[in-house]
């Protein structure tokens, strides 16, 4: 499909642009757009003996890189920084500011892209918005301690939320959805963020409830991608 399309070119562009085959670690997001990531990365390794450490951001990353061959360090035996993390998103601004975790991985993804000196998004162009929350409906995901939840789902709603709800795992699994951590995504519709100041004030407040363990806000104030490559048409780099 032309979104596959997209993401493949995206994802070929990114890799393309800043993965090199040095000694260092490498930080591999989650979702279907990092399978293109993964696969180019795999492409330009056959055959050279691997100098790099892959860092995964959970089970399905680690999945991508047991299935790719590729050599895998876990986040807490990497010394220092990792060079490069790519990892998609679920909405992209104009300020690079992205909502993530619509695959649930949000937690890890942010510890590894905190610990990045450079953290690249790939996305199809459809995941480009001119204000978060006006593509991706969901709301914010967030990763929530489960004996927290009615507390959590309590002060979404005074922080204007309308309708947060705890993520059901059917018809995977019955009941919630649970995290790689063990933790439970709630998921928080908002009002469109059209400026900068909305993600701060929104960023920072649903850090401030006791019982989100972490949001899906990837902004200025932890961490935002440096680059974004959205398929398609040519592909758009920021
Ligand atoms: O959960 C996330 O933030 C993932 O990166 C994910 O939502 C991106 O999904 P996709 O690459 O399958 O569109």
């Amino acid at each position: 499909s032309s979104v596959e399309a997209s993401k493949r070119a995206a994802a070929y562009a990114a890799v393309d642009a800043h993965f090199s085959n040095a000694p260092g670690y490498v930080g591999i997001g989650s979702g279907s757009t990092v399978f293109y990531v993964v696969d180019r990365i795999r492409q330009l390794s056959v055959g050279r003996t691997s100098n790099t450490g892959f860092v995964p951001t959970g089970h399905q990353s680690r999945e991508l890189l047991r299935n790719a061959g590729l050599r895998m360090v876990r986040l807490e035996d990497v010394p220092g920084m990792i060079s490069v993390a790519f990892d998609g998103a679920d909405e992209v601004d104009g300020w690079l500011n992205c909502v993530k975790g619509g695959g649930g991985c949000l937690l890890l993804e942010k510890l590894v892209a905190i610990r990045s000196k450079v953290f690249i998004v790939v996305a199809d162009q459809t995941k480009l918005s001119h204000a978060l929350l006006t593509s991706y409906r969901h709301g914010i995901p967030l990763e929530v301690f489960p004996s927290a939840v009615p507390y959590v789902l309590s002060e979404l709603r005074s922080l204007g939320s309308t309708d947060p709800r705890v993520r059901d795992g059917a018809p995977a699994k019955l009941g919630p959805c649970v995290t790689d951590n063990g933790n439970f995504i709630v998921d928080a519709p908002f009002p469109p963020l059209a400026t900068s100041g909305a993600v701060v004030e929104l960023a920072e407040s649903l850090k401030g409830i006791v019982g989100v363990v972490e949001h899906g806000i990837f902004w200025r104030g932890d961490r935002r991608p440096e680059k974004a490559f959205f398929g398609g048409a040519g592909g758009v780099v920021r």
